[in-house]
């Protein structure tokens, strides 16, 4: 599996008042945040990418995490339904954006009163494990799984606690490796996978990103930098540190996907 697509979005100056659960890390630094998010475009483009840059829109603090809006495969494109209020609205910028790479009966929305964020959303092969959180609810799922079943995806929900998203404390790295905090270990849903747990201290740096085979790990934290390298990984460092000052990881900040070339619009 390649991605040869990515889909970003500026940070706005707004930032700063993004949603967040650790009010106690401060601020993000809006250059400083902008110029990680240079970088974080570059290093998708050296992994292959062909990468749209969104304009920054200063009426939704955090719409640079462009993953929650949408949920992507080669065949379709789900745009979701955020569970955040503040981030509702986000959907509809989106939503012309997607018709670049998929024609329109193949782009689907979820319907009230389903909330689901593609940070919850982890893509295994043919399967979906949905987090199901503050953020996603369980009819989210039931329509997320209705959506994808005619292209013979299953859906699987995962209940968990303690972070925002699935993806904050789980991720896939391909060839059945999973890198995820140790409260995701025993989880019966991800028995038959590989899996390499972060330490306590690094626990930001479970989401790291498997993109064309190399893993994009975030800057900081050596002890998940050479677990992943141990397993095998290539590995490409990018610094989020003002992004996860409002609980952003490196996954969020974009959309990786392949349409299927008949998708591809003239
Ligand atoms: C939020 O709370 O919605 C944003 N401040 C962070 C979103 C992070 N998104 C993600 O992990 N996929």
């Amino acid at each position: 599996m390649m991605f040869q697509q990515a889909i970003v979005r500026k940070p706005c100056k707004a930032l700063i008042n993004g949603l967040t659960d650790h009010p106690e890390l401060g601020a993000p630094d809006y250059e400083k945040a902008l110029a990680q998010h240079a970088e974080y475009v570059k290093t998708l483009e050296r992994l292959g990418a062909k990468v749209t840059v969104l304009e920054a829109d200063e009426n939704y603090p955090d719409s640079c995490f462009v993953e929650d809006v949408a949920v992507l495969c080669p065949e379709c494109a789900v745009l979701t339904r955020p569970g955040a209020p503040s981030r509702a609205g986000e959907v509809e910028q989106m939503a012309p954006v997607l018709e670049q790479f998929y024609p329109k009966e193949k782009i689907f929305s979820l319907q009230p009163p389903a909330t689901l964020e593609g940070g919850d959303v982890m893509k295994v092969g043919k399967q979906f494990f949905v987090g199901l959180s503050h953020r996603t609810n369980q009819e989210g799922i039931n329509q997320l799984a209705q959506i994808l079943a005619p292209y013979g995806y299953t859906v699987t929900a995962v209940p968990f606690e303690g972070v925002l998203h699935l993806k904050t404390g789980a991720v896939y790295l391909e060839n059945g490796q999973m890198l995820m905090k140790n409260t995701f270990f025993d989880m019966p849903c991800f028995a038959e996978y590989k899996k390499m747990v972060v330490p306590d201290q690094e626990d930001y740096a479970a989401n790291c990103v498997w993109f064309n085979g190399k893993v994009i790990v975030p800057a900081g934290y050596p002890t998940v930098l050479e677990m992943v390298k141990k397993a095998g990984y290539e590995t490409v460092l990018c610094d989020t540190s003002e992004y996860k000052k409002i609980d952003g990881g490196l996954s969020c900040l974009s959309l990786r996907f392949s349409p299927q070339t008949e998708n591809l619009a003239e």
